[in-house]
């Protein structure tokens, strides 16, 4: 008799409440670049210079989501989506980065944050994902002081605002990665290559901007707010599940962290970050290490890619080079080792002591070919997220705290310096004329969502 080769496997179900939901973030899918008194963020003005971002793409127009956010949201709803991460821009709302309230914008998102509401979706707001106001750049950008206490009045505002609505609240997005990019590398907005020690000034103020985050919600969210940072942490991940390379594997998640989760957890620059900057301290005030490190209610991460690491012969972690031959999307930094699902909250657990801990990011980006007769079927995303999940349930079953996962991204969006080709939606967009059509991860993410199971 031949052997049954398929059979519906049974479904695996996430704990009752697991939380499921898509994410984007305004500067990728607004577009609407300068409506109703929205000024220049850095990246509108660093996408214009030639050959900073792929075939001359701007966050100009993106997915036009500023006028289409509610037909967006009626497709969230049909696909059982009850969760969505989104992020607020900052110079639609304070044009300047301090000071004059632009009322247009406060309206706008009042807007947003109602029809989420009224289709059932919780929204999920990140106060920053990158959209630094030009304005605050001309005045010297985040390695300046100015920029957190400008982050701390727009904190306030935002809160204020929508706190009656909105209780889930995001600081700031990957900071390590904003920071590098776009104060070490210059591969981002807004394009600076500077020494070491502004760069890790930059990031030690918005360190400062996620303790003014916290606080805003402390003080204005109300009744029921929970607040959190959203990090990128690198994902050292055992090469063999053993306790040598268990242990390697903490040390060296410790380490890594050592910029943001150490001062946010710890409240201190620690000697791995004194190594790390040879002594180097950033200038602080003095109660910033305070501010920085007041208990949180979840640490959001956001997961893509994980680098093997064992016991090396002296008895230290030894991080192994990608194989050659491993698995890689379209994005060359995105090796494709879902086990980052299952030890990125497994180690954050274990070395911060972090007891709610939600996937704010999980995707893969792809230069896929358009729809073909309005179908499209990815299933290089859609199998990498099953594994993905597969070892974040594997990480829930051994009782690691993770209670919720949000995909990057539910629309093929702005992609950075990448551009509008590098496309991590489940639902594509055809950028020429703003047809959506979901993909087939999409229609395998809404049952996932919907029986609250890996299917
Ligand atoms: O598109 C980005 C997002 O803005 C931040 N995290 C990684 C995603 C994919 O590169």
């Amino acid at each position: 008799m031949p052997a049954v080769l398929s059979r519906a496997p049974t479904p695996a179900p996430f704990p009752p409440g697991f939380v499921w939901g898509v994410a984007t973030a305004a500067p990728q899918v607004e577009g609407a670049a300068d409506a109703d008194g929205k000024s220049a963020s850095v990246w509108d003005g660093f996408a214009r210079r030639p050959g900073a971002v792929a075939r001359g793409d701007t966050p100009a127009v993106a997915c036009d989501h500023y006028h289409r956010y509610r037909a967006d949201f009626d497709l969230m709803a049909q696909l059982g989506v009850r969760h969505h991460r989104l992020s607020l821009a900052w110079p639609r709302l304070m044009p300047d980065g301090d000071g004059r309230v632009n009322r247009a914008g406060v309206d706008h998102y009042h807007r947003v944050i109602d029809a989420l509401l009224e289709r059932g979706i919780t929204p999920w707001v990140t106060m920053f994902h990158w959209d630094l106001p030009q304005a605050l750049e001309a005045r010297g950008g985040w390695p300046e002081r100015l920029v957190a206490d400008a982050f701390a009045d727009y904190a306030d505002l935002i809160v204020r605002s929508y706190g009656d609505r909105v209780k889930h609240w995001i600081t700031l997005n990957e900071i390590r990665v904003f920071v590098d990019n776009g104060y070490a590398i210059g591969r981002h907005a807004p394009g600076r290559k500077e020494k070491a020690e502004l760069v890790n000034q930059a990031v030690h103020h918005a360190l400062v901007g996620h303790g003014h985050g916290v606080r805003a919600v402390r003080e204005h969210g109300g009744a029921g707010a929970v607040v959190g940072l959203c990090d990128n942490s690198s994902v050292p991940i055992p090469l063999v599940e053993e306790a040598a390379d268990i242990a390697a594997a903490e040390a060296l998640f410790a380490a890594q962290s050592c910029r943001v989760l150490e001062p946010i957890y710890r409240g201190t620059y620690g000697r791995t970050y004194l190594d790390f900057t040879s002594g180097w301290l950033p200038q602080m005030a003095p109660t910033d290490l305070e501010l920085i490190t007041q208990p949180t209610d979840f640490l959001g991460l956001n997961l893509y890619s994980g680098q093997c690491v064992r016991r090396g012969p002296d008895g230290r972690p030894e991080a192994l080079a990608y194989p050659v031959h491993y698995p890689v999307a379209d994005s060359p930094w995105l090796k494709l080792n879902a086990r980052a699902l299952y030890w990125g909250p497994r180690l954050a657990a274990r070395v911060f002591g972090v007891e709610h801990l939600y996937i704010l990011e999980n995707g893969a980006g792809y230069d896929e070919t358009p729809p073909v007769n309005g179908e499209l079927f990815d299933l290089h995303r859609l199998e990498y997220l099953r594994a993905c999940l597969r070892e974040l349930k594997r990480a829930s079953d051994d009782g690691v705290p993770v209670d919720g996962y949000f995909v990057w991204s539910f629309l093929d969006n702005f992609e950075w310096a990448d551009g509008n080709g590098r496309r991590f939606g489940i639902v594509h967009n055809d950028f020429a004329t703003q047809v959506r059509t979901p993909k087939a991860s999409a229609a395998w993410f809404s049952r996932v969502c919907r029986q609250n199971a890996l299917v």
